[in-house]
């Protein structure tokens, strides 16, 4: 009689860490269900984990090494030439045209994956480029700049205390969907009304009537790309009424004259025609949420991706601080993880190099992704001829994905680390596939340190790795290695690193990591070991967040920054825009943003069938005063059409957004040729990012802003101009 079992694991398909149960029978799956013994998550789950099954036996994942032919055709290839093959062509190219040559792009798993953050950069540092892209910069780069600039360190990102406040103010954020990001709580419509019902407050600023909205006491449409005015208004009341309270924080941070006298030219009154919300409103939204007993204000994607992601994130961060709300109990606080990124990553530091076509800056290392397109095509010095793209879909996910696509095809060589042949993968030369998630042991070393609660959980791999597959560090490993060895001495050098991290495995440095981070005791004593997270199947709950500062700052005086130099000098910039903004309102325009879908996942997640059966859901919202004055109604398709393209999608007339605003969600546009995803390709929809304009960007950053397009929309039937 064959047993049932059941293995437990943190799902990782997105932030919210939830506890799988998975039992199996036969060696074979039969059911995915929240795990109710884990003490964070407590059974919650979403479509989504449930799914990791389709994703286990897809017959579209690709399992071993594969080339194109000249011909179109892909064919199988084995692991050894294919990493000699990628590195000779490589080095090559970087001999011929210089190190800045080869570009290469990460995207959004990779941070999902230990084995992926341990040894990518490594990789990355090898090839001694300049042109180092991620998916950072089409989401949480002005978060990081901001963080960098007002704490020391571009991952010493403030999470709300969603268990433990009493006011929370959500701006472009629909964590009821997305479940959450920079700011890992599974299960967040349990703690939101939670919240509600220990009587603290929900108020949502978002052009679209969210989900999140729906569970909310006050709900607000703000205009696309104007939450830094409201921000400054809110700040102007709160510093008029004589509201400041910095209490503790008082003793450590610096700039405050600064940032009131920048405050002080906006009241509500100037701002309110601009953002769309009437000044008393903002008055009193300001009031309420300075005099709440605790507060909390989050911003997340739909502040970043836009014009002044890194002024808004600042001023969220400011809004914190005046209130006295930021490392306190119930306000923005900073997790204790059990492996802390701000030891193992750098701090950051921005514009030390700009990018050669737009002298967009770097930080930390990258630059924007939004000047990879032009880095490509531009001739000349240091144009880039070779990319390297690895658990990323950049021709979906970044700005003007038809300029990227016709980029990639102009590129001598390409090679991608992915389980698909989707559309950007389809223009490399080979692909290098992985082994699945179920298939190799996991840490999520980044969303612990995101997390609402301090806690601790390991992955074990599920199922042994299929015979000749790699996982994910192990290919950059030999990536690596074969790069590193131009001399004899490199050589012998990157084979005897190789050696030891072969010999450590993922576990090895895991556990190395544990016993040297905040709970560890080192090599001896009673302090964390992977051992001991083992042991404890379901996690190990660390506690609630403690308050940090100013020991956690990594400024150099361990002080705060309120009024940055690098947000202050960008005030002219902001100023210029809100005098346009009232000048001159739209001349015909709708702004366009995204939506994301509990059934989605960014680009890759289209190809199970349970994920995307049912009524189309790549529709395009439009409010029913904007549909009366186009003439358009539900069902019928239309031409969206920006500055850099256009794309025909379904209306659904709906008040759900603000009139002006209509909605698209990312991720789809599965219809390009040579895309092997057979269910995503049924249910193909279209790229919102063939409309949006890699020229807007968020300058002080340079984060692409995805969010407020201005489009215009027309009939299908009637010609485009
Ligand atoms: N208009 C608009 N655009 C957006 C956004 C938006 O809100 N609006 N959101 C942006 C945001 S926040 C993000 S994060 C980006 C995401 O942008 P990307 O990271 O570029 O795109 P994803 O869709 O996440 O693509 C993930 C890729 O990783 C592959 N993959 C999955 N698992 C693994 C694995 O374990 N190993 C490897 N090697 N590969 C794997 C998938 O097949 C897929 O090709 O999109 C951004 N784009
Ligand atoms: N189901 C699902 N979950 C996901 C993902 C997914 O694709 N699907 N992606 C994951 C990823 S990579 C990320 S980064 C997170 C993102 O997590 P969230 O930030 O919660 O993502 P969104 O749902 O895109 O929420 C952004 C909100 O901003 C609003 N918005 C747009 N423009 C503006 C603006 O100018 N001002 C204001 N105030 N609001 C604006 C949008 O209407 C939207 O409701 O989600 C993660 N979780
Ligand atoms: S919410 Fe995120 S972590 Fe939880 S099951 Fe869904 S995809 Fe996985
Ligand atoms: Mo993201």
């Amino acid at each position: 009689m064959s047993q049932e079992k059941r293995h437990y694991r943190a799902c990782n398909l997105c932030e919210a860490l939830c506890g799988l149960e998975i039992t199996l029978k036969d060696g074979a799956i039969t059911r995915i269900e929240g795990d109710r013994q884990d003490p964070f998550s407590r059974g919650y789950v979403c479509p989504k984990g449930v799914a990791l099954q389709d994703l286990h036996d897809d017959p579209n994942r690709l399992r071993h090494p594969v080339r194109r032919t000249p011909g179109g055709a892909w064919q199988r290839i084995a692991w050894e030439s294919a990493f000699d093959e990628i590195a000779t062509r490589l080095r090559d190219i970087q001999s011929r045209h210089g190190l800045n040559a080869v570009a290469t792009y990460q995207g959004n798993p990779a941070v999902h994956n230990f084995g992926t953050v341990l040894s990518f950069p490594s990789f990355v540092r090898t090839l001694k480029t300049r042109n180092i892209y991620s998916a950072s910069s089409v989401d949480q780069l002005p978060h990081m700049v901001a963080a960098h600039a007002m704490f020391g360190h571009g991952l010493l990102l403030p999470v709300p205390d969603v268990d433990r406040t009493e006011f929370f103010l959500v701006m472009g954020a629909n964590p009821v969907v997305s479940n959450g990001s920079l700011m890992t709580a599974p299960g967040m419509s349990r703690r939101l009304e939670a919240l509600r019902r220990r009587g603290g407050k929900l108020v949502v600023v978002d052009p679209r009537r969210t989900e999140t909205a729906a569970l909310a006491d006050q709900h607000l449409f703000i205009r696309p790309g104007t939450d830094a005015y409201l921000l400054l208004g809110m700040l102007h009341v709160i510093f008029a009424d004589g509201l400041v309270r910095l209490g503790r924080l008082a003793a450590f941070t610096d700039g405050v004259e600064a940032l009131a006298a920048i405050v002080r030219d906006f009241p509500p009154a100037r701002v309110a025609a601009a953002t769309g919300i009437s000044a008393t409103t903002i008055e009193t939204l300001a009031r309420a949420f300075a005099t709440a007993p605790v507060a909390v204000c989050y911003g997340r994607v739909g502040l970043s991706i836009q014009p002044f992601g890194t002024t808004a994130q600042w001023l969220v961060n400011a809004l914190n601080i005046v209130t006295g709300n930021l490392d306190r109990e119930g306000g923005a606080m900073f997790p204790k993880a059990a492996l802390d990124p701000l030891e193992r990553f750098t701090a950051g530091h921005l514009g030390a190099w700009k990018s050669r076509v737009r002298g967009l800056p770097e930080f930390a290392g990258e630059l924007p992704v939004a000047a990879l397109a032009e880095e490509i095509l531009t001739p000349g010095k240091g144009q880039v001829r070779a990319l390297v793209t690895i658990a990323g879909n950049p021709v979906l996910s970044t700005p003007n994905g038809k300029q990227l696509e016709a980029a990639l095809q102009t590129l001598e060589f390409m090679a991608s680390v992915d389980i698909y042949i989707n559309e950007t993968t389809r223009h490399a030369h080979i692909i290098l596939p992985p082994t699945g998630t179920l298939e190799h042991e996991n840490y999520a070393a980044i969303f612990h340190h995101l997390s609402v609660r301090n806690t601790v959980k390991y992955s074990p791999a599920l199922f042994a790795p299929a015979a000749d597959t790699r996982h994910d560090w192990q290919i950059f490993l030999e990536l690596e290695t074969r790069l590193a060895s131009r001399t004899p001495f490199e050589a012998l050098k990157a084979q005897v690193r190789r050696g030891i991290r072969l010999g450590l495995g993922v576990d090895g440095m895991l556990d190395l990591a544990f016993r040297f981070g905040p709970y560890g005791t080192g090599l001896f004593g009673d302090g964390l070991t992977l051992a001991k997270v083992k042991a404890a199947v379901h996690g190990i709950d660390l506690g609630p967040l403690q308050p940090a500062l100013p020991a956690r700052l990594w400024t150099k005086n361990k002080r705060i920054a309120l009024a940055p130099e690098l947000l202050t000098r960008d005030m002219t910039r902001v100023r210029a825009a809100l005098d346009d903004a009232l000048a001159e309102p739209l001349n015909g325009h709708l702004l366009l943003i995204g939506r994301r879908q509990l059934r989605s996942n960014n680009s890759w997640m289209h190809n199970s069938e349970r994920l995307v059966r049912g009524k189309e859901r790549c529709t395009l919202l439009v409010h029913p005063q904007d549909a009366q004055r186009h003439g358009i109604v539900s069902g019928q398709v239309v031409n969206v059409v920006s500055r850099v393209g256009s794309i025909r999608a379904p209306v659904e007339v709906s008040d759900e957004v603000m009139p002006g605003v209509v909605s698209l969600p990312h991720g789809w546009g599965h219809d390009r040729p040579g895309v092997q995803l057979d269910v995503a390709r049924r249910y193909p929809g279209v790229s919102i990012n063939d409309v949006t304009d890699e020229q807007l960007v968020d300058e002080a950053s340079g984060n692409a802003a995805l969010s407020g397009v201005p489009v215009r929309l027309f009939p299908a039937t009637e010609a485009v101009t």
